[in-house]
């Protein structure tokens, strides 16, 4: 972890960088929806002001905590900003997310302001007030909510809160409810210089340069959507277009109107079995970033194929934003598909081995970073913030890769036993506990196999208790009935044994290989 303790120029507040992004002209439009409604710079800065105000009217304590649980929507985003521009500490909540997980967060968070859907605020306000949360809004994707009925009354003159770069800006909640789930706490310093990096490497052209247009289209409670997406088009101030929900179709249509679009695999590989994808429609963008997940290369060919552009591979965690990237500007190299690019301007990379020794080139072992990017530790949780640097302060990714002679990342695996599928994480162990707590179960396993969609899928293969007979359907249901879809195995088997090795220990390599067929 690394501290720097020395005020960012100005106010160290990141939304104060933001705000200074945005265009003179605060009149021009800075969000176009897919519901037509169109928002100015001028409605940005008021809006977010008007609902600091609130917030900072509720007299909480210093470094509250606001957690999110809300479809996504332009007031979503203010409210990200407006948690800024107050000084708070922003917890966006998958909305996938069950009761069973929303405890958790909010048990473990304590938050003193809750925000959630109107349609949830029955079970979401009985665990938040049970916790100690002192205040639970409500706000939906149509511009209502109890939220924004309080803000109407506020004014819409704020002070941006003074914030040095330590102080923390977001707590994203890495996993579910096990002893494995923990809350890494992102500051405001960590946030704005891999912003600031970003905008430079991947090139976002000023309204001088002919300016940028980003279709957003991804989920605003994880690091791509809310920051990586987000911070890159506000901190060029540039246009967003606003998609409530991934749509192919209409991403397609959107694209003569813009410039720059990122997404995980899974959107690449959607759009690519769009007929009407093609060089012609994808002539007016500059840019197609991917990440969150691994990227086949046979989508990085049959997308240059399609659309005549090269895709741009980046690799990041909550932890960490962004760390690595293929070069925008290609006197800095080709983008090269398979890798990750090289280490970001700033971010010290490198690759030990299990003594903690450094590989060769070429050689694989645990990829380890260090630099401003690199977050303030987990939450309330020291012991395990220590075990994951390293004595000269680097963060241990848990992800598993080799860096070539000309110095491009390649992540071939992880050390951490985590499936991601459809750019979601997904840790077996929360799975197999929620499994093995179901009636007649004596054990269970959860592996990830290919998907062609989602990249990567669950499957849960089950040990009965003896005598009991468990049927491999139920065991689903009862998985939706309890965790975020995303999470459900989607297959399960029911064998009588589980392989394993002189240890004892389950191997999943076995299994992967048994189940692995996609
Ligand atoms: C949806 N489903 C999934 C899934 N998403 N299953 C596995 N993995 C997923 N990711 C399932 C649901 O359970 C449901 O099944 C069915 O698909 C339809 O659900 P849906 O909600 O209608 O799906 P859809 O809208 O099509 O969503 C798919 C998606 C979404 C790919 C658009 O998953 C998505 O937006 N992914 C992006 C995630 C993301 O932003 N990651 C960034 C993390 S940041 P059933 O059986 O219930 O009907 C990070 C750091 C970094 O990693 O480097 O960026
Ligand atoms: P999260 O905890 O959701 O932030 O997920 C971070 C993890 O996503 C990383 O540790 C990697 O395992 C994975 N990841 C992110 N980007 C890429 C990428 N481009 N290729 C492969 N894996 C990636």
């Amino acid at each position: 972890m690394q501290k720097q303790n020395i005020p960012l120029a100005g106010n160290g507040n990141l939304f104060a960088a933001l705000r200074a992004a945005f265009p003179k002209d605060l009149d021009g439009v800075a969000i176009e929806t897919d519901n037509g409604l169109f928002y100015s710079w001028r409605d940005l800065d008021r809006a977010t002001a008007m609902m600091a105000n609130l917030l900072a009217s509720l007299d909480l304590p210093a470094g509250s905590r606001i957690a999110v649980q809300v479809e996504k929507s332009v007031e979503a985003m203010v409210l990200y900003l407006a948690t800024l521009r107050a000084g708070f500490v922003f917890l966006p909540l998958n909305t996938a997310y069950q009761s069973a997980e929303i405890e958790y967060f909010i048990g473990n968070a304590e938050p003193a302001v809750v925000v959630c859907s109107s349609k949830n605020f029955g079970w979401v306000s009985k665990i938040a007030f049970k916790a100690g949360t002192q205040y639970v809004f409500t706000l939906n994707d149509d511009r209502t909510g109890s939220l924004l009925d309080r803000t109407a009354n506020a004014s819409d003159q704020h002070v941006v809160a003074v914030r040095q770069a330590d102080d923390l800006a977001a707590i994203l909640y890495t996993s579910g409810t096990t002893g494995r789930s923990k809350g890494a706490m992102l500051s405001h310093g960590n946030l704005l210089s891999n912003a600031q990096v970003l905008k430079t490497y991947w090139g976002w052209r000023t309204a001088e340069e002919g300016g940028d247009v980003l279709i957003h289209a991804l989920p605003i409670f994880h690091v791509h959507g809310l920051f990586v997406a987000i911070h890159g088009a506000l901190l060029n101030g540039s246009k967003m277009i606003w998609l409530g929900k991934f749509d192919p179709k209409l991403v397609i249509q959107k694209m003569p109107e813009a410039t720059v679009f990122m997404g995980v695999p899974t959107l690449y590989v959607r759009l690519l079995a769009e007929p009407e994808l093609t060089v012609d429609v994808a002539r007016h963008m500059r840019l197609f970033i991917s990440g969150s997940a691994p990227l086949l290369i046979e989508t990085f060919n049959d997308w240059k194929s399609r659309t005549g552009h090269t895709l741009l591979e980046r690799y990041g965690m909550s932890e960490t934003a962004m760390l690595a990237s293929n070069p925008y500007d290609e006197t800095e190299g080709e983008r090269r598909g398979g890798t990750v690019g090289f280490p970001l301007p700033g971010v010290s990379l490198r690759v030990q081995d299990d003594q903690g020794q450094p590989v060769a080139a070429g050689e694989i072992g645990g990829i380890q970073v260090r630099g401003p990017n690199v977050f303030q530790g987990y939450w309330r949780m020291p012991e395990k913030t220590a075990e994951e640097f390293t004595a000269d302060g680097y963060f241990k990714t848990g992800d598993v890769g080799k860096i070539d002679a000309l110095g491009y990342v390649t992540i071939v695996g992880r050390s951490k036993d985590l499936i991601i599928s459809g750019g979601y994480n997904v840790y077996p162990a929360e799975i197999e506990s929620f499994i093995n707590e179901l009636p007649g179960v004596a054990e269970s396993a959860v592996i990830g196999i290919p998907h062609a969609d989602f990249g990567e899928v669950g499957v849960a293969i089950v040990i009965a208790k003896a005598g009991a007979k468990l049927d491999p359907s139920q065991i689903i249901a009862s998985l939706k009935s309890q965790l975020a879809n995303f999470k459900v195995p989607k297959q399960c088997f029911v064998v009588d044994a589980l392989p394993r090795n002189t240890m004892g220990k389950v191997q999943k390599n076995v299994l992967r290989a048994q189940y692995g067929v996609g």
